[in-house]
């Protein structure tokens, strides 16, 4: 198999919609950074460019401006990171996105990307939806697609739609269950590994355990 040549992959974490004028302060695309150390050192940075939407294009633009920014990066593959607050844009900048770039693939992650949630995986303008932890399904996926359109074989955590047209929730493709990494030690610093700045932020995000179980009494947003 030859190899392919470089490919570009962007990642964008939506902030929340600022109430006001006020620059949009906490947006810390932590998930992003994750996926990018973990890939880049599993040997897939030496075949994907890994990069994260600078703060000053995801927390500034106009949604028509975001679409254009993106566009002009010619990404082979653009990641969005899904949080109850920014996956109805998301979902737009993704549509208007494939209209533009008819060849991008559109992976969605994050908490919003739930098995059961057909509001989301129904949709028609993305390709892929990874569920649960993303680190090693992102990884798998960037592997599987070096050869083929789709992984060739199925990835845990790794739901592929039927094509568009189709109804593209189909609870019989839900994938298999990612079983999340047994050491976070494993994954490493996003900071120490310079892809994310503490300074940008005047914050330091230090994750300590994963997961969450929606129940905790005292979560009063549950
Ligand atoms: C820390 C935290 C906060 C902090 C945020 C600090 C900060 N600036 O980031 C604080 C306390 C401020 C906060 C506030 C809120 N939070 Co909060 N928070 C969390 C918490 C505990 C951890 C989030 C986190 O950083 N996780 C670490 C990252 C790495 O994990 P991740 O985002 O899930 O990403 C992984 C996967 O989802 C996937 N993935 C993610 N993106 C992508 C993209 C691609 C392409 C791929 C392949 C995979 C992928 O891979 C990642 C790595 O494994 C979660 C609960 C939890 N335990 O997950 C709730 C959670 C994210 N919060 C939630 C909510 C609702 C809120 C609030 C809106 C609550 C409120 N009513 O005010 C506010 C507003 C958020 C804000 N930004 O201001 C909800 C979101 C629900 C949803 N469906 O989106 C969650 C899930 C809690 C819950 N029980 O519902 N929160
Ligand atoms: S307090 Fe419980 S329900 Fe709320 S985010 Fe944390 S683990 Fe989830």
């Amino acid at each position: 198999m030859s190899l392919p040549t470089r490919r570009t992959v962007l990642l964008v974490q939506l902030p929340i919609p600022p109430l006001g004028p006020a620059p949009i302060r906490g947006n810390v695309p932590l998930a992003a950074a994750y996926l990018k150390l973990w890939a880049d050192s599993h040997a897939l940075g030496s075949l994907y460019d890994i990069d994260i939407l600078p703060a000053a294009e995801t927390n500034c633009l106009s949604d028509r401006a975001l679409v254009a920014t993106l566009a002009d990066r010619r990404p082979w593959l653009v990641g969005f990171t899904c949080y109850v607050w920014n996956i109805e844009r998301t979902l737009w900048i993704a549509a208007e996105l494939k209209r533009r770039l008819p060849d991008v693939r559109i992976v969605l992650g994050g908490p919003e990307i739930t098995a059961d949630n057909a509001w989301v995986l129904d949709t028609p303008d993305y390709d892929f939806a990874v569920i649960g932890e993303g680190e090693q399904t992102f990884a798998q996926l960037l592997l599987g697609l070096l050869g083929d359109e789709v992984p060739p074989l199925s990835v845990p955590g790794l739901y592929v739609p039927p094509a568009p047209g189709a109804c593209r929730f189909d609870p019989s493709r839900r994938p298999p269950f990612r079983t999340p990494l047994p050491d976070l030690n494993a994954l490493g610093s996003p900071y120490l590994a310079g892809i994310l700045d503490a300074g940008d932020e005047q914050m330091l995000l230090l994750e300590t355990t994963r997961g969450c179980v929606f129940k905790c009494k005292f979560c009063y947003y549950r």
